[in-house]
């Protein structure tokens, strides 16, 4: 795991690096895909180019999913995540909640996930069972935070639909809650729950490329990461929050039926 937490903090670095040194501007040419607002940039590919290049030049057969490539066949085991940019939109207008995220899955279960969030100078990492770190310093999050004191990190997607409802489903949140914050980028919400930034998570409609790395960040930092009514994190809904403020607000978001269209 060691060796898989180095390569992909040297790679999420050099790719952090590259973005930085040419981020956007909004006259640049971009690309929509599942709707107007869901944009990619040339950056976006270039990133996810050079992330590819760098794994497969080290690990020679692995196989890769990427955001913007899909999924590339392999023979090994090993297969990595990745987000060349998550915070998109943030990246293209010039604001600071973008990261580069990577996490390694060996035989499906992520064993290995790093988050660099270049323009805040921040790497975090995580181990399956060995823990969850920004730098040097070893992250836990929030307990014991009741309901209505939580902080609370959401996010929405890009279809009118699925906004519709996720309206509906924060206009009831917010008033049982401290308050919400609304970063968009659901892997740095994820690292920051882990650094006790925020207390609690939730989105339907993140990809695996999304929370894969920062979701074993959270979950190394005592958080728990799953959907809704026992079923695992996956598009259809991720919830996370350290026990007992998972069950809570759980049990706000589940009546709400928050997995449906408009
Ligand atoms: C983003 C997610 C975020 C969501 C945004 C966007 P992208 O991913 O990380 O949680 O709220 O709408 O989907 O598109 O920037 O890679």
């Amino acid at each position: 795991m060691t060796d898989f937490l180095r390569l992909a903090e040297d790679i999420a670095r050099e790719a952090g690096d590259m973005l930085l040194a040419k981020r956007p501007t909004m006259s640049e040419e971009v690309e929509t895909k599942s709707s107007p607002t869901d944009v990619v940039t040339a950056l976006d590919t270039a990133s996810e180019a050079l992330i590819r290049e760098r794994v497969l030049a080290a690990r020679p057969g692995d196989r890769i999913l990427g955001e913007e490539g899909g999924e590339q066949p392999g023979e090994s085991d090993v297969r990595w995540i990745v987000d060349p940019i998550d915070g998109t939109v943030n990246f293209l207008y010039g604001l600071p909640d973008w990261a580069v995220s990577i996490a390694v899955e060996v035989n499906g279960r992520v064993v290995a996930g790093v988050v660099n969030v270049p323009v805040r100078g921040e790497l975090y990492s995580a181990a399956l069972g060995e823990g969850a770190w920004l730098g040097g310093e070893r992250l836990r999050c929030n307990t014991g935070v009741p309901l209505a004191q939580a902080l609370v990190a959401t996010g929405f997607g890009y279809s009118v639909a699925k906004r519709t409802v996720q309206g509906q489903v924060v206009a009831a949140v917010l008033p049982r809650v401290r308050d919400i914050r609304r970063g968009g980028s659901c892997a740095i919400d994820l690292c920051s729950l882990a650094a006790g930034r925020v207390d609690a998570y939730y989105e339907r409609g993140i990809n695996a490329w999304d929370f894969a790395a920062a979701g074993l960040v959270a979950t190394e930092s005592g958080a728990r990461l799953a959907g809704l009514n026992g079923r695992p994190v996956s598009p259809d809904f991720a919830l996370c929050a350290a026990p007992g403020l998972f069950e809570e607000l759980h049990d706000v978001l589940a009546p709400l039926d928050p997995e449906r269209d408009a």
